[in-house]
């Protein structure tokens, strides 16, 4: 498939995927939603870890399209958010660590994919907020059940029922990311964590987010017993036994994923 809204670029097993739609400061249209689903369904095997930008300086994505939504009717708008929350579901559910590098406004849809990704980081000029109620409408790509979960309930409810936005250095504080650097070192930092995770084993990186996601919503036996089993599956690893064997003789190892 052809992208009209994404560009992508695969270096050493790190993928960097621009969000592009210029003339909205890549606002979510359809189309792009479309391609992004598509995207993520057939991301190449050999991509290790995954980093989400915003085309340009002062955007990642300002929400999703207004223009597009304003003529929905109840069904459509239905339709619409669940487009977008399974899209970004599917970030959640990849095998792979996601990163996003927040570039710059992320509201509404932009705050949203950026809490389905794995890890957040972001530029001093980033400006983090939920302004969805100011236009008669809640969170609906999963905002009002991520953003919950990563800053609690008590500042969850202030950013959505304000829908005023919160700058690059408040965010951290709050946890929403977790380090702001400057615009221009912001790719070069995203790319230096990408590369530190990708030396990982590729199989202990996928079962130790199956296990964190999974986990999370689970009574503690069963959370502890589910790490349990994962733990396990990594002892019928190749990955393992390089990755031990290595350090046992004091060598560098390469893991393949197997
Ligand atoms: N959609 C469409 N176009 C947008 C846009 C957006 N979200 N954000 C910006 N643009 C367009 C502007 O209309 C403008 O277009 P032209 O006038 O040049 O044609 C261009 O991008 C540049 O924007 P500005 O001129 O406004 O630039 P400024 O620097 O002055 O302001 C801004 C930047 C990001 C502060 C401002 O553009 C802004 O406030 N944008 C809207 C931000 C926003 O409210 N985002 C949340 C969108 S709501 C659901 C499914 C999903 C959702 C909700 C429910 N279900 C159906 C359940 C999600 C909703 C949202 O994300």
């Amino acid at each position: 498939m052809e992208y009209t809204f994404l560009k992508t670029a695969l270096t050493d097993g790190i993928c960097t995927l621009t969000l592009s739609a210029p003339k909205s400061l890549n606002a979510l249209n359809s189309a792009l939603l479309n391609e992004l689903g598509h995207f993520l369904d057939n991301i190449d095997p050999n991509v290790r870890v995954l980093i989400i930008t915003g085309d340009g300086d002062k955007s990642f994505v300002a929400g999703a399209d207004i223009a597009e939504m304003s003529t929905l009717n109840e069904q459509q708008g239905y339709e619409f958010g669940k487009r977008g929350a399974d899209v970004f579901r599917k970030i959640e559910k990849l095998p792979i660590p996601v990163i996003a590098a927040v570039n710059g406004y992320a509201l509404g849809g932009g705050c949203e994919i950026a809490m389905a990704c794995d890890i957040r980081i972001c530029s001093a000029n980033a400006r983090f907020g939920q302004p969805e109620v100011g236009l008669g409408i809640i969170p609906g790509f999963s905002g009002t059940y991520r953003l919950t979960k990563l800053v609690g309930m008590g500042m969850a409810k202030q950013l959505i029922y304000s829908g005023k936005p919160i700058k690059s250095d408040e965010a951290l504080r709050i946890g929403l990311v977790n380090a702001v650097y400057e615009q221009e070192e912001l790719m070069s930092q995203a790319m230096k964590l990408a590369k530190t995770i990708s030396a990982n084993a590729p199989i202990a990186l996928k079962y130790a987010k199956e296990c964190i996601e999974a986990e999370y919503d689970l009574p503690a036996d069963e959370a502890i017993a589910y790490e349990n089993h994962m733990f396990g599956k990594c002892f019928a690893t190749e990955d393992q036994k390089n990755g031990m064997h290595a350090f046992l003789n004091k060598e560098e190892v390469k893991f393949e994923g197997r």
